[in-house]
Formats: structure tokens, C-alpha cells, sequence
């Protein structure tokens, strides 16, 4: 599925100052590393470009995208708002491992965000091979892990409008 026709770009909903006391992290797969490590650039740029704090990004890395799913969890609880993002890259190999890990990944990370309250980003490439990934980091398909960054943006302040408005809070 492209992502020409879906609304990824933040228009104009977030000003210099929005960002500034959020917090994210990035948690970034070391597996097929060329591809991660560009996701992780590209995801990192838009967090900054959009006015996220230095200082308020982390991130972290595990050995493979089925790391995510611990360390998402362990993230999770250490924040107060903003987002997590997930970053990794799952290619289609000879063995049905493929399909076990973006399973076990896909219900982990679901689950987390069912069970709690911070936004939990999937910004995992689950390609056949390894052209895909590369035309979706900074490739002809852009790259996921800017749009990672977008959908973390706009959930955290999703969040915190909620929050803000509920009459729980006034
Ligand atoms: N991790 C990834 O992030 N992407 C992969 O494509 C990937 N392929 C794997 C294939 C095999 C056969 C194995 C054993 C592991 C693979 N992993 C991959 C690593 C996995 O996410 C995890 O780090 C390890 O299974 C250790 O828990």
C-alpha cells in the first residue's frame, strides 16, 4: 500500500513551541542496520524539524525487532507523554521465521498500546526483500521512519488535547 494518499505531513497543526516539553524515544532494531539506521535518521530529523527537544529525545537499540517489543514496554513506563517509536526492519528470508516475528511483533506492540496509555509507533518494514526496505528509507517510498515521526507527533498531542479537555481535568 503507498503512502501517497495518506495523510502523513502535519500541516500546519504543530507550532514552534507545541513540542517543547515532550518526550520521545526511539527504539531502533540493529538487524539489517542499513535499513534501520536510515529509518532512524529520517524519524529523528522530523522529530527535530518539528520542534522537538535535543534533550528529549532517546534512543535506544536492541539486537533485532523482537527486542521492540521488551523495550517499548520498559519505555512506556518511564514516560509521561509524548510517544515511543519502533524502528526496524523485517525482510522475508527462506525460513517461516518471517512470519513469526512480525506476528509475535505485530500482537506485542498491539497489546501495548491496548494496556497503556503512551502512544506505541510501528515504524517496522515488514518487506519481501531487501529493494523494498531500501525504496523505504529515503528510497522512491520516502522514508517510514519520517512517518514514524509524523503519526508519533500527532498522537502525542491527540493525547494531550484529550487530556486537557476532559472535564476530569478542570
Ligand atoms: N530481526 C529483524 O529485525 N529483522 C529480520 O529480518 C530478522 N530475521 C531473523 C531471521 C532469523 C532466522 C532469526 C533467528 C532472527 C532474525 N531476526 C531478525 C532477529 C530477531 O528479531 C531477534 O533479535 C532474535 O530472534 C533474538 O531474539
Amino acid at each position: 500500500m503507498s503512502s501517497a494518499h495518506q495523510n502523513l505531513s502535519l500541516n500546519k497543526m504543530v507550532n514552534a513551541s507545541s513540542l517543547d516539553h515532550f518526550s520521545f524515544t526511539v527504539i531502533t532494531a540493529e538487524w539489517n542496520n542499513r535499513i534501520t539506521f536510515a529509518l532512524e535518521a529520517g524519524c529523528v530529523h522530523t522529530l527535530k524539524q518539528n520542534g522537538a527537544k535535543d534533550e528529549n529525545i532517546r534512543i535506544l537499540r536492541v539486537p533485532g525487532s523482537w527486542e521492540l517489543i521488551s523495550a517499548a514496554r520498559w519505555a512506556t513506563q518511564l514516560q509521561k507523554n509524548g510517544a515511543v517509536i519502533c524502528i526496524g526492519a523485517v525482510i522475508k528470508g527462506d525460513t517461516p521465521h518471517f512470519e513469526y516475528i512480525c506476528q509475535g511483533l505485530t500482537s506485542g506492540l498491539a497489546q501495548l498500546n491496548a494496556q497503556q496509555d503512551i502512544p506505541v509507533i510501528y515504524g517496522v518494514l515488514t518487506v519481501n526483500t531487501m529493494e523494498q526496505a531500501e525504496e523505504r528509507c529515503g528510497g522512491k517510498h520516502g522514508n517510514k521512519g519520517d512517518e514514524a515521526a509524523y503519526t508519533a507527533i500527532k498522537m502525542a498531542l491527540l493525547r494531550q488535547e484529550l487530556h486537557e479537555s476532559s472535564p476530569h481535568n478542570s
